[in-house]
């Protein structure tokens, strides 16, 4: 097998070859995160949290007694009360910040914010502005800023642990950061827990969640749905993060979201770290027209990104030149491990996946059925960009099309891509339809065997 020649038939030669890496990496990857799927689980309670709030004691829980949104008549006297004398969640929010923190309690109703005024950073009006380190049992409430303003905004040195609550109907407008974030804005430390995002918008940037600079975002067992960004500029539909940071979506589900420009599902900036693990990323799109555009499901820009054990599928990156339906790398380090990328979409390259320089690792991972359209229409599976790297072991690349070159992979010129142990079929294009090396470029091998270039 190994001393066929790869000129001219090089889709058998290497599906052949490399069929016996293939049933290694399936068994591994489908008993690995089978049983992960985060819309399979209960929110049940998280024991740490239990613990944590007991030891605080219950001088600083907060129980909310309304629905109607009002403002606290003396934030820090140790008494959540508006006007009335009912503890709304304003009140509550306002109280728990004059503290230093302290344990909100929702009921299974819709809190409703009808108190505009955006651009205030103490919770009176607009926005719920955290300040101390508060904690908010939702069990099951709402929470919807009916378009006023965005839901919650963690201030710098603030926390938010937000655990079965629905955030929704928030808007981030203006320019700049406050255009940013429509659920969230997180400057502080955030941990989403059994909580939804959902149907909330910002102009800039960040549909669900905006995680500023310096700020630190944890989402668990927490859904990420229909959040969008407008066009100034539009990345990150589900969430956005700007400058260093870190980020961990786990065991969650980032779906139906959509960016103007970059990173449908969530967004990754130049010194950010994010990590995806066991999570689904499906549904989302990101619509810019240009050829470093693009990233349906996920767009780092230069930073960390590692996704694992997560299923990216369905993913667009439709604008004209948009490139990477399901995930697009642009001069960053990204390394995803086994998960599964399918039925992602683009129009110029990458169906599954953009590398646009930078460093590209797939290990154990499936990259099956995505498809790039006509604009040219190169790597249906993956396609790398200029004088980067890609490295795929352990994987299986099968069943991707593209409109012109490279169904499966497509190397570029100056380009270096490695494969090993991959199992690689049944992918389509006019040219190339398995693998495809641009120009005389030599740098693309598969198990040790050079692909000749095919572009020339
Ligand atoms: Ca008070
Ligand atoms: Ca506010």
């Amino acid at each position: 097998m190994r001393t066929r020649r790869l000129a001219g038939a090089a889709a058998s030669a290497v599906a052949l070859g490399l069929l016996t890496a293939g049933p290694a990496m399936a068994d591994d990857h489908g008993h690995r995160w089978g049983g992960d799927r985060p819309h399979g689980e209960s929110w049940g309670s998280d024991d740490r949290a239990d613990r944590g709030d007991r030891d605080r004691g219950a001088s600083d829980r907060l129980r909310v007694t309304t629905a109607a949104d009002s403002a606290d008549t003396a934030p820090g006297d140790g008494r959540c009360a508006d006007g009335s004398g009912a503890c709304s969640l304003r009140a509550a929010v306002q109280e728990a910040n004059a503290l230093g923190g302290g344990t909100i309690e929702l009921g299974k109703h819709t809190y409703a914010l009808t108190l505009g005024g955006t651009g205030e950073d103490a919770a009176a009006t607009g926005d719920l502005d955290v300040t101390g380190r508060v904690t908010i049992r939702g069990g099951g409430a709402t929470v919807d800023a009916r378009g006023l303003d965005r839901v919650f905004d963690v201030r710098p040195g603030a926390s938010l642990r937000l655990e079965h609550a629905t955030v929704t109907g928030g808007a981030a407008q203006g320019t700049g950061v406050p255009a940013s974030g429509g659920g969230l804005l997180n400057a502080g430390t955030l941990h989403l827990e059994g909580s939804t995002v959902t149907g909330n918008t910002a102009v800039r940037a960040g549909g669900g969640i905006e995680a500023s600079a310096g700020s630190s975002t944890t989402v668990h067992r927490s859904t990420l749905s229909d959040n969008a960004t407008g066009a100034g500029p539009g990345n990150g539909g589900g969430l956005h993060l700007t400058g260093a940071g870190t980020v961990t979506v786990e065991r969650s589900a980032v779906t139906g979201n959509t960016a103007a420009a970059e990173g449908g599902g969530l967004w990754n900036s130049a010194d950010g770290t994010m990590t995806v693990d066991r999570s689904t990323v499906v549904g989302n799109a990101a619509g810019g027209a240009e050829a470093t555009n693009g990233g349906g499901g996920l767009f780092n820009d230069g930073g960390e990104l590692t996704v694992r054990r997560t299923e990216v599928r369905d993913n667009r990156a439709d604008g004209a030149a948009g490139s990477g339906g399901g995930v697009l790398n642009d001069q960053g380090r990204l390394v995803v491990e086994r998960s599964v990328l399918s039925g992602n979409s683009s129009s110029r390259a990458g169906g599954g996946v953009e590398a646009n320089l930078g460093e590209t690792v797939l290990d154990r991972t499936r990259l099956t059925g995505n498809t790039t359209g006509a604009a040219p229409g190169n790597g249906g599976g993956l396609h790398l960009t200029g004088a980067g790297t890609v490295t795929v072991e352990r994987s299986a690349v099968t069943g991707n099309t593209a409109a012109a070159e490279g169904g499966g992979l497509w190397n570029s010129e100056p380009g270096t891509m490695t494969v090993t142990r991959t199992e690689i079929r049944d992918n389509r294009a006019p040219v190339g339809p398995d693998v495809f090396q641009d120009g005389n470029g030599t740098g693309f091998t598969v198990d040790g065997r050079t692909v000749p270039a095919n572009g020339s």
